[in-house]
């Protein structure tokens, strides 16, 4: 019996990464690092979770072996430039730049309508995910969510599964219950871990990453019905 819908956010409600990017380079430009990721880096980077762990990566890589701050000064320069990221990213969706992806809506109302649980497991910062959903759902966004993991409750990023663990841990549902909606392969990977059958629909940063161990890898959500999860679910159990 299919009795929750676990999603993921960057990639999968929305295709959130381009305003990412572009709010790393204004707090790298902001800082004056003369840094500035363009979107092949970018795509790179995004195999490492999590902003604060992608702009320590970017660090080791261009200072090689130079260890010209030592550590406690490079993790306050790295979580002041992700405190600037992230205002800058909650300004960008506050202005509207992002949309939930087609489909994703109307699933989460018809899951709703039928009574199916819904809950995030994500790697993203909480305020990321309040500000992308208080614009794409309104200021109830909240109340559509029995439980979301984040950042800031699962500190060991995908694809190590312990946002999954923990959110289904919180939902008091085994995994055989639910299915999980993801866009990238360290998403899939930290899904699988925590048993969780997935559904995985990717973009343009993740549409090379290999899917193998998905239960369906769809365009989108468009047109994905309840009715069809509930088929696919089964199907998955037999
Ligand atoms: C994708 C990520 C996040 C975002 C940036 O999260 O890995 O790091 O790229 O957000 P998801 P932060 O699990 O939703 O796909 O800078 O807040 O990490
Ligand atoms: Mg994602």
């Amino acid at each position: 019996m299919l009795s929750a819908l676990i999603f993921d956010v960057d990639g999968t409600l929305a295709d959130t990464e381009h305003a990412h990017l572009a709010a790393f380079n204004a707090a790298f430009a902001a800082e004056g690092l003369g840094w500035q990721w363009d979107v092949p880096l970018y795509t790179e980077l995004l195999t490492v979770s999590g902003g604060k762990e992608r702009i320590r990566h970017y660090w080791q890589q261009v200072n090689g072996d130079v260890r010209d701050i030592d550590g406690t000064a490079l993790d306050a320069l790295i979580d002041h430039l992700h405190t600037v990221k992230t205002a800058a990213y909650e300004q960008a969706v506050r202005d509207g730049s992002v949309r939930l992806r087609p489909g994703v809506l109307e699933l989460l109302e018809q899951a709703r309508r039928e009574g199916l649980t819904l809950a995030i497991a994500t790697t993203t910062s909480p305020v990321n995910i309040a500000a992308l959903l208080r614009t794409a759902i309104g200021p109830d966004w909240s109340s559509y969510f029995a439980v979301i993991e984040d950042a800031s409750t699962a500190p060991l990023k995908k694809p190590h599964p312990q946002v999954y663990r923990q959110t289904l841990q919180r939902l008091g549902l085994p995994a055989a219950q639910c299915l999980a909606f993801e866009d990238s392969a360290n998403g899939l990977q930290s899904a699988l871990g925590a048993g969780l059958a997935t559904i995985v629909t990717p973009n343009d940063f993740t549409a090379h990453h290999d899917f193998t161990g998905a239960l369906r890898v769809l365009p989108s959500l468009a047109g994905v019905s309840v009715a069809q999860l509930r088929d696919w679910h089964a199907q998955a159990r037999r």
